[in-house]
């Protein structure tokens, strides 16, 4: 047994997909080259594609209505780790791993680290949080944590994201994201320029004792807990920000955090343009922070963020190198089918935006061509590049299909047998 699964089942489960995934890749590799494209090109880029799991994102989440925990879930942040393993195991993409603390807060963090290693996984970034009371804390956080009208309040909130950084700097992690909850459920209730003062106080002297080689990225959202106003509540403000704590201050774009029919993609190429973009959480949504699945309801959209990526990434622009997570609550699904669902559309968005004609569609905006701009878009779009996806992963050792192989496992049946419904871990509501 590796990594929960058994020895040689990834194997056995790619055996009988093997030839037709060569066939359809040669014809695909035919189709590309008329367009002037390597396909092993496009496979190896697929290959370097790194998506963190998040530690919460292993549990079953909830809404504010209800939780509906799933069998086997993990009970500690040791059983999150071997869940995260068995993720990377099938899909390749996702050695790095994106902790909560408390949620997920470590006895030992060296020792975790190890665990973590052992199953060829690292930390990658920590997650701070201040927006809900843990047991035993001196000042609540009711309202609000960094941006808090009471000094002792704030000092909490700074001596808590210190603490992750002690913590993730003994995991071996490089980042710390912060998202505050702070904002105000009334018109009046909070001073809109004091509050994002004393925000920038609080999280200055978190970014003065970031461990070299950190970066610390700040994660804006338009609303929720507060429903009038967010002190970091859009890509405007948290650039603002980033740039007045420093040159190692991020912004990072959750997809699920603006305000309807706002322009992500052009936002992401905003952040690229002034050399803020830190990192992403990916999921998808109908409505708000809905924190669905990866490409399942806007996967144009996704496509389009990642086209600005690779422009980027293929224009060498200086110090872009941005961290890719998601973030996501699963409320009906196997958290582990939907984070691998989601690793898969992360990697399909970057191959087909590898795909865009860059040359032509820098002449068709030359030219003023409205259409085939589009057009030249969407035959990057609609390529069906899961050719490529599959013989990635088979050739990194993972699974052709990996919620069939996930499945065929019987990983969820065992994990269920190991880890008797209980106490609660970790988040709920995400
Ligand atoms: C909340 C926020 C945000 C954050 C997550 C983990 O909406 O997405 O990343 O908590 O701290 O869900
Ligand atoms: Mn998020
Ligand atoms: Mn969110």
């Amino acid at each position: 047994m590796s990594a929960g699964l058994e020895d040689g089942l990834i194997a056995g489960e790619n055996a009988p997909h093997l030839a037709a995934l060569e066939q359809d890749y040669e014809h695909l590799g035919r189709q590309l080259a008329r367009r002037g494209v390597d396909i092993e090109r496009l496979t190896e880029r697929a290959m370097r594609v790194r998506v963190a799991v998040p530690s919460w994102g292993v549990g079953t989440g909830g809404t504010r209505f209800a939780r509906f925990p799933g069998p086997g879930e993990p009970r500690d942040v040791y059983e999150k780790i071997d869940d995260c393993a068995v993720i990377h195991a099938l899909v390749r993409v996702t050695p790095g791993v994106s902790i909560h603390i408390p949620w997920d807060r470590p006895e030992r963090p060296a020792d975790l680290r190890a665990f973590a290693e052992a199953r060829g996984l690292f930390f990658e970034s920590t997650n701070s949080n201040t927006f809900e009371d843990q047991p035993g804390q001196a000042h609540s956080y009711k309202f609000g944590s960094l941006s808090h009208t009471d000094a002792a309040v704030r000092d909490q909130a700074v001596a808590h994201n210190l603490e992750c950084l002690r913590i993730g700097a003994a995991l071996g992690a490089r980042a710390h994201t912060v998202w505050i909850g702070d904002g105000g459920n009334f018109p009046g209730q909070v001073h809109a320029r004091r509050a994002l003062d004393r925000y920038l106080e609080s999280l200055g002297r978190v970014y003065a004792a970031l461990p070299d080689g950190w970066r610390l990225l700040i994660e804006h959202k338009l609303y929720e807990p507060a429903f009038y106003s967010t002190v970091l509540n859009d890509w405007g403000t948290s650039y603002y920000c980033a740039r007045a704590l420093g040159e190692r201050a991020f912004s990072l774009v959750d997809l699920g955090h603006h305000a309807p029919n706002v322009n992500i993609p052009q936002v992401v190429a905003r952040l690229i343009q002034f050399g803020k973009l830190g990192g992403f959480h990916f999921n998808d949504s109908q409505y708000g922070d809905d924190d669905l699945d990866t490409g399942s309801v806007r996967p144009f959209q996704l496509f389009l963020i990642f086209n600005e990526l690779v422009d980027a990434e293929l224009d060498g622009v200086p110090g872009f190198d941005p961290a890719y997570m998601l973030d996501q609550s699963h409320n009906v699904t196997d958290p582990l089918e939907s984070l691998m669902t989601s690793a898969v559309e992360v990697v399909r968005a970057c191959v087909q935006a590898h795909l865009v004609d860059r040359g032509a569609l820098a002449e068709c905006q030359r030219r003023n061509d409205a259409v085939m701009a589009l057009q030249t878009l969407k035959r990057a779009f609609t390529t069906d590049v899961a050719a490529i996806l599959g013989m990635a992963r088979a050739r990194a050792g993972g699974a052709i299909d990996p919620v069939a192989a996930y499945r065929a496992s019987g990983y969820r049946q065992r994990a269920a047998a190991a880890r008797p419904a209980g106490r609660r871990a970790g988040a709920g509501i995400v």
